[in-house]
């Protein structure tokens, strides 16, 4: 297994909108248990393959208080969300130091494939709001996005900065 290097906003790779998955092959599988890895290091409890800057739809999450349930999404999609919303505190590997509040659905159910299977999976509380970021990242959107223009502008100057100083 591999640590995978984290690709930092305002950095344009992370806007690529990523393709299908076509075979649940041993890259794949090599992808999805590296994702896991890098994800348990930094610590985090999601990680998109666009922030490791591989543009197809692969998700791994774990919401779990002892870091030992693993999620793995490929080609995720939402069959379903609640009309009620919630909001969230969110923060993001690729926007270190930066957390907001963003709206989303309180509930969805996700349709996706595992290394074994397909299987839906209905989600709530951090579950949900993490697999709504994430599939957010295979879109090509960051969760600052939500924000105003103003705190997107002060954001970028922050990152840029940090960018410099490294
Ligand atoms: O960069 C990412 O996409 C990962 C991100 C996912 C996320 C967190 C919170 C709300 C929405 C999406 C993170 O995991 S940031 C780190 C974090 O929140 C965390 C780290 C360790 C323990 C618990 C939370
Ligand atoms: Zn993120």
């Amino acid at each position: 297994m591999a640590l995978l290097k984290i690709l930092n906003y305002p950095d344009k790779r992370l806007h690529k909108v990523a393709k299908p998955v076509a075979v649940v092959d041993d890259r794949i599988r090599k992808l999805v248990a590296d994702m896991a890895e890098t994800m348990y290091a930094a610590p985090a409890v999601g990680l998109a393959a666009t922030q490791v800057d591989v543009h197809e739809r692969v998700i791994v999450i774990d919401v779990s208080d002892a870091h030992d349930e693993l999620l793995v999404f490929i080609n995720p999609e939402i069959v379903w969300s609640s009309d009620a919303k919630k909001k969230w505190e969110e923060g993001c590997l690729s926007v270190p130091g930066i957390y907001d509040y963003v709206e989303r659905p309180d509930k969805v159910r996700v349709k996706a494939l595992n290394e074994k299977e397909t299987f839906e999976l209905d989600c709530d509380g951090l579950l949900a709001v993490c697999i709504q970021h994430e599939m957010d990242h295979l879109l090509g959107k960051v969760f600052i996005e939500y924000l105003s223009t103003l705190k997107q502008t002060r954001i970028r100057g922050k990152m840029k900065k940090l960018e410099k100083a490294l």
